[in-house]
């Protein structure tokens, strides 16, 4: 077949792609759940082993010509399961919500009481929050942050107690503090419960030794690949020695959770993609990225506290900061509108306790994940806060309404003036300069 390109056979999606690319290059990527992946893992992800179905697992499909499949998919579980530790890795979840319904189709009968972090206080929809499936279907108990914004581990321990779930979750989406696997096993010990680790924003942090890991403590992990861990959008299950030890037929279950549970074929594009990005975190360097993550995220939330903006926790542990603008006006909404105009992106985020609503929250969460790999150290994080700060006091004039009413067409003319807004424009005139100085992998202009 003659070689053709996008360009040439379909120039609308190619222009948005190059449309993409350009707004990749030329912003600062602050959304901590995003990152940048290599040029390998790339390559993986746009080659042929898209065009291959293998429902099934290695050695046991249910479609022929799969030699090469089992090869790539059994590269990938045996770097997973030397990286993390686990006994058993199932390398199949299309994505980290999947892969936690498996963890429910797996262990649990319907209307089984469960507990996860609160998502307002920074847990996932799939932990158990009242829209998801995953509360209709589950009696969900959900706990809470306290006022400096950790656990409230007194308040799980009186759940535990009186509500004896079967699965209790830790880990969470927008989570400042160091996750206390400890803390989690102790309780979930004491009523027998199955302790499942979410680390689906830490598990490049994990294995790059900047954060604890679960391992000893959790029966079960599932994480997303494309966070930290700087892989395809995909997911892993992994089953820990205590896993084993508390229920042997854990591996049976999970995968069959999956396949035929809940998934079809896997999507062995992406398998091969998390085997290179598995192979890339084995790596020296990797733990050096891992480690300046964590130090760019301190500068920058130390940056921020100096300039009078209040953070969810007081700083953070990890690769993310929540700034809380309540006392600003609610600014969570029009500062991500605003940031985007000035190419900054970042995530408006419900801080814990919000009084406004999921949709025009109180906060902005903000991570370095992304920036990290671009290479940006310190000095950049410290030019990256006086843009913030300045586009904060900038929007300070344009409160939240209180009347939940008015907020849709506030936010329409806000969003029309910020287009225009000349003081914006010129920041996303300055991000430009600045970004060109930091490539991003595997994006050629
Ligand atoms: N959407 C992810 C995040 O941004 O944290 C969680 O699934």
């Amino acid at each position: 077949m003659k070689k053709s390109s996008l360009k040439t056979t379909d120039k609308t999606i190619y222009t948005s792609i190059e449309l993409e690319k350009k707004r990749q290059i030329e912003g600062i990527e602050l959304i901590p759940s995003e990152n940048y992946v290599s040029p390998s893992v790339l390559e993986a992800m746009g080659s042929i082993l898209t065009n291959k179905y293998s429902e099934g697992f290695v050695g046991h499909r249910y479609y022929g010509g799969n030699m090469y499949i089992d090869k790539i998919e059994q590269e990938c579980i045996d770097r997973a399961k030397k990286l993390f530790g686990v006994v058993h890795v199932n390398v199949q979840p299309y994505s980290g919500s999947p892969a936690n319904f498996a963890i429910y189709n797996a262990l649990l009968k319907p209307g089984d009481p469960i507990s996860g972090m609160n998502l307002l206080d920074g847990g996932h929809l799939t932990h158990g929050w009242k829209v998801s499936v995953t509360a209709k279907f589950f009696k969900s108990y959900p706990y809470h942050v306290k006022h400096d914004g950790r656990v409230d581990f007194e308040e799980l321990k009186k759940i535990a107690q009186e509500f004896k779930p079967k699965l209790i979750w830790c880990g969470a989406t927008a989570y400042t503090r160091e996750i206390e696997f400890a803390k989690f096993a102790e309780i979930a010990d004491s009523i027998g419960a199955y302790l499942i680790a979410d680390i689906s924003h830490i598990s490049g942090l994990v294995l790059g030794g900047v954060h604890t890991s679960p391992v000893k403590y959790a029966h079960v992990i599932t994480t997303t690949t494309h966070k930290t861990l700087r892989g395809p959008r995909g997911a892993m299950i992994m089953i820990t020695p205590k896993g084993i030890e508390k229920d042997p037929e854990l591996p049976q279950k999970i995968d069959k959770a999956i396949f035929p549970g809940l998934q079809g074929g896997p999507h062995n594009h992406t398998t091969a993609g998390i085997a290179v990005a598995l192979g890339e975190a084995s790596k020296p360097p990797f733990k050096k990225y891992a480690a300046q993550i964590v130090k760019n995220a301190k500068v920058l939330a130390n940056e921020f506290t100096k300039r009078g903006i209040t953070l969810v926790s007081g700083g953070t542990d990890n690769h993310l900061m929540l700034l809380d603008l309540s006392k600003e006006g609610n600014l969570g909404s029009q500062l991500e509108y605003a940031m985007d105009v000035a190419h900054i992106t970042a995530n408006k985020n419900t801080i814990p306790g919000d009084t406004a609503s999921p949709f025009y929250p109180s906060g902005i969460r903000i991570g370095t994940p992304a920036i990290t790999t671009r290479g940006m150290k310190e000095p950049q994080m410290k030019q990256i806060a006086t843009w913030i700060v300045a586009i904060i006091d900038h929007i300070k004039a344009y409160p939240l309404p209180e009347d939940k009413t008015k907020r849709a067409e506030f936010m329409a003319d806000f969003k029309k003036k910020m287009d225009k807004d000349v003081f914006l424009l010129n920041i996303a005139k300055e991000v430009k300069q600045f970004t060109v100085k930091f490539p991003v992998p595997g994006i050629s202009k």
